[in-house]
């Protein structure tokens, strides 16, 4: 049995810390996205950069997971692990998700970011996944439900001809990484679990160009679309404030790669 830890004031701003080293992180680590690169490169950059900054790479052992990160590569819908085979190419997507523990505290944050020139069916499917979490984030406040959020996020990636994956979902996190509640990415409006000023979770959208069923590579971890059609997700870490929340691993700068082309009209 676990139940909802609600955080203070003060652990939240120690979450804050840890949140933000996880998002600069992933600042530094988008600035490797380029042709030719690998993903492990890309891992062991990760790796190097959270230890310098005194803290952990929370996925590296984490129920047995063998990197520090996951980079995920275009019908890879998530865990796809770091490899010197897997090669960038040109007009790839990529999600890079880093959480970081720093004083004993977790922070979850991806996106999701073009290798070079991406078709216009790409830009089309990671800018409505990006606009999915910013749509799921702006239901988030005290006396709000779980399926507000999911219903808000369901409905515009369905209206936009994409599939919401649902094998895997948002989740409470602090001191454990996965902490309850689960947060669904898609659902019933007025439905679910009432918000609480002091929760911290993540709102973490996977969203399929195709349909949303999967299935797990033989490596056991990796989980592809099961069309092979491609798959973007972005994700950030959020507290529950007095009139809506805070986004704890907000990015400091643009992210490289990651902007939303001047052409792309919703
Ligand atoms: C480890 C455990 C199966 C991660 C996240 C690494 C992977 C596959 C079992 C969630 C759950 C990262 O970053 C995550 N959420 O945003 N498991 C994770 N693992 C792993
Ligand atoms: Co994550
Ligand atoms: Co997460």
């Amino acid at each position: 049995m676990s139940e909802i830890v609600l955080k203070s004031r003060e652990e939240i701003e120690a979450m804050r810390h840890a949140c933000r080293l996880a998002a600069q992180t992933l600042e530094e680590a988008a600035k490797m996205v380029k042709p030719g690169e690998n993903t492990l490169a890309i891992n062991d950059f990760v790796h190097e950069y959270t230890i310098k900054h005194h803290a952990i790479p929370a996925p590296l052992h984490y129920c047995g997971y063998p990197k520090s990160c996951c980079i995920s590569i275009n019908d890879v819908i998530c865990h796809g692990i770091p490899s010197k085979n897997a090669v960038l190419r040109d007009g790839d997507i990529v999600n890079i998700d880093i959480t970081s523990i720093l004083d004993g505290w977790h922070g979850d944050v991806s996106a999701t970011f073009y290798v070079g020139t991406p078709s216009p069916e790409a830009v089309n499917l990671v800018e409505t996944t990006r606009r999915c979490l910013e749509i799921g984030i702006a239901e988030v406040r005290p006396e709000a439900r779980l399926g507000d959020i999911g219903a808000a996020i369901q409905t515009f990636a369905e209206g936009r001809g994409f599939s919401v994956v649902r094998d895997y979902v948002g989740h409470g996190v602090g001191r454990k990484f996965h902490e309850e509640p689960q947060v669904a990415h898609y659902g019933k409006r007025h439905k679910g679990l009432r918000l609480l000023e002091g929760m911290t979770f993540t709102i973490e959208p996977m969203i399929n160009a195709g349909d949303w069923r999967m299935r797990i590579l033989d490596d056991n971890w990796t989980s592809v679309t099961l069309d092979h059609k491609w798959s973007a997700q972005f994700e950030h870490t959020l507290a529950v404030t007095e009139n809506g929340c805070e986004i704890l691993t907000a990015f400091s700068g643009p992210l490289a790669n990651s902007v939303t082309p001047e052409h792309f009209k919703f």
